[in-house]
């Protein structure tokens, strides 16, 4: 790493590891140099899907995205810690988790065109993606549902005895909504191996967190609950992954839950619908930077272990660009799904109303066939 270090202007402690306990030019412990770079190329292609995700939207191709530029620490550093019987409920930011745990792009990518192979079948909002593949649940477009669910979900995996931690995330926002506190207050009290993440990237959508909460830091918020809680740096991808670690570590030893706020700050739009400019000016340039960015001070510690050169940087670069540009144009090219999968898994036999529904249905089309939009060339 860098002798500088990032400037964060907030005088809350901080758990960091990049300038601290993984000096540079020396391999953090537990790390190895080949899991290092397979972070920081899990980083990249984040942030390759979100380029391609924005193209895709501003070229009116999907209707909506949401992006996570200057977050992609949080995603990787957990998702390097997590195993596979684990599981994820995330809210519309975390869907790099996905990705880094091994979905491919194009099970992304079908569910922002909302083709016949979503696996929300085109029923969800855009951007509220699930993936059984990776344990990723669905999640919900009102703030802070899925933590009741992930609440759930822990106290069934003491129950089953199954070794798995369930993971949640909020945002600093989110905190704000009921659902935290019934969430908090049952992982107290009953304390599941459950992990709630706290990505405080600074706004919720124009509402700076200064102005969601009275207390210095929102981890502070686990003290009441009886949840041990740390803060660290969430652009410090070995931090992440170091807390995480140790986290999972608790609660598979039936030590109980942990929250932990990852400090970060949502560089892009709060979504393609947002004009940031409007209330924060040009902040976020400050975020991008060679001293924040996480992918930034990744390589600048690979580059101190020489684990990096710049024909290893225009390679993955390569290959991320190229698997979004793949996966992508081969969701673009799916058909619709079909309209009948509208009346399917509700209900095991169909109500008589959604029946002649359904008939209604049957004779329009083949009166008046729809058109199917054909293929995008991208
Ligand atoms: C209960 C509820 N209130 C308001 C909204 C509208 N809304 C959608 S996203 C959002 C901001 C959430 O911000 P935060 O939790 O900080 O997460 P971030 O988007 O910054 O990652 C709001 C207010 C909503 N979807 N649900």
């Amino acid at each position: 790493m860098s002798s500088k270090s990032a400037d964060i202007p907030n005088s809350a402690p901080l758990l960091r590891a990049m300038t601290e306990s993984a000096k540079a030019g020396q391999l953090p412990e537990g790390l190895t140099a080949d899991e290092l770079k397979q972070m920081y190329e899990g980083m990249i292609l984040i942030r390759a899907y979100d380029e391609r995700q924005k193209k895709l939207q501003r070229s009116g191709r999907i209707g909506f995205c949401v992006t996570s530029t200057g977050e992609e620490a949080t995603q990787v550093g957990i998702g390097h810690a997590l195993a596979d019987q684990d599981w994820i409920f995330g809210y519309y930011r975390q869907y790099g988790m996905m990705l880094y745990k091994g979905a491919p792009v194009t099970e992304l990518a079908d569910h922002l065109f909302g083709n016949r192979d979503d696996y929300a079948k085109g029923r969800q909002m855009p951007a509220h993606y699930t993936n059984r593949r990776v344990n990723f649940v669905s999640s919900s477009s009102v703030i802070g549902t899925h933590l009741i669910h992930a609440a759930g979900a822990a106290m069934a995996a003491k129950y089953k005895k199954d070794n798995a931690v369930i993971t949640t995330f909020i945002g600093d926002g989110g905190t704000s909504a009921n659902d935290f506190h019934s969430c908090m207050t049952f992982a107290g009290v009953y304390k599941p191996p459950l992990v709630i993440f706290i990505v405080n990237n600074q706004y919720a959508i124009s509402q700076p967190v200064s102005k969601q909460c009275g207390a210095e830091t929102l981890h502070l918020k686990g003290a009441g609950y009886g949840v041990p809680a740390v803060r660290v740096d969430g652009n410090d991808v070995i931090a992440v992954y170091n807390a995480s670690r140790d986290a999972f570590a608790r609660a598979r030893a039936g030590e109980g839950p942990t929250l932990i706020e990852l400090y970060t700050y949502r560089v892009g739009p709060h979504s393609s619908s947002d004009d940031p400019t409007r209330y924060r000016g040009n902040e976020s340039d400050q975020w991008l930077t060679e001293d924040r960015d996480p992918i930034a001070r990744t390589r600048h510690y690979l580059k101190s272990l020489e684990l990096w050169d710049e024909a290893y940087e225009a390679k993955i670069w390569e290959d991320a660009q190229n698997k979004v540009n793949e996966g992508t144009s081969d969701s673009a090219q799916k058909p619709e799904p079909d309209w009948n999968s509208l009346f399917e898994d509700v209900y095991a036999e169909l109500p008589p109303a959604l029946a002649r529904q359904r008939d209604e249905l049957i004779e329009q089309e083949s009166e008046f066939p729809r058109q199917q939009e054909g293929e995008f060339p991208l």
